[in-house]
């Protein structure tokens, strides 16, 4: 994997505002956005029992380890005013660290890729538009190769809106 990839999403509110909300703190952050997927409409995933998503990707460059990249992350998404109740439940923003080039981290706070990917087509269908090829630096896969074998069944459906 070369590059570092992050992951937003947002079920609560006006979805695509908190999205937009969150790409301005990170530019104000000094993180620079080198490319971003289309924005996908997805079913809730994990709990069904929740309105759906907006999901967008995004390629960052940053001169932040990790570690310091996560604690940015946690206070954008603080001061778009997310309030953490239950695992997996609603929120106005989450922000996820997908991918760190080629680094695995694993720490109690952070683990890199985001263990979550291959499980994710709301996850996996952005990286394969922007990065169909780039392996995960743990299994090998390709983007698209763990998008054919994701048993996720969950709809992702690509919408017009721009950030
Ligand atoms: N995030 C989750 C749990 N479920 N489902 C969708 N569709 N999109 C998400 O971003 C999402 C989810 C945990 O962070
Ligand atoms: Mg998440
Ligand atoms: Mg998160």
């Amino acid at each position: 994997m070369n590059g570092i990839y992050i992951l937003l999403g947002s079920n609560m509110g006006n979805r695509l505002e908190y999205l937009r909300e969150a790409e301005i703190l990170l530019i104000k952050a000094g993180i620079d956005i080198l490319d971003e997927s289309s924005i996908y409409e997805t079913a809730p995933w994990g709990n069904i029992n929740q309105d759906w998503f907006l999901n967008v990707t995004l390629q960052i460059n940053t001169s932040k380890e990790p570690e310091a990249l996560l604690s940015t992350l946690l206070d954008i998404e603080q001061a778009l005013g997310r309030i953490r109740k239950e695992k997996w439940g609603e929120r106005c923003i989450d922000i996820d660290v997908l991918y760190y080039h080629d680094q695995l981290i694993a720490k109690e706070n952070l683990t890199v890729p985001h263990p979550g990917i291959p499980d994710r087509r709301f996850t996996l269908i952005p990286l394969v538009e922007m990065c169909p090829l780039e392996c995960h630096p743990k299994t090998g896969k390709t983007q698209m190769q763990m998008l054919a074998e994701c048993s996720d069944e969950l709809d992702c459906k690509l919408t017009d809106y721009k950030l």
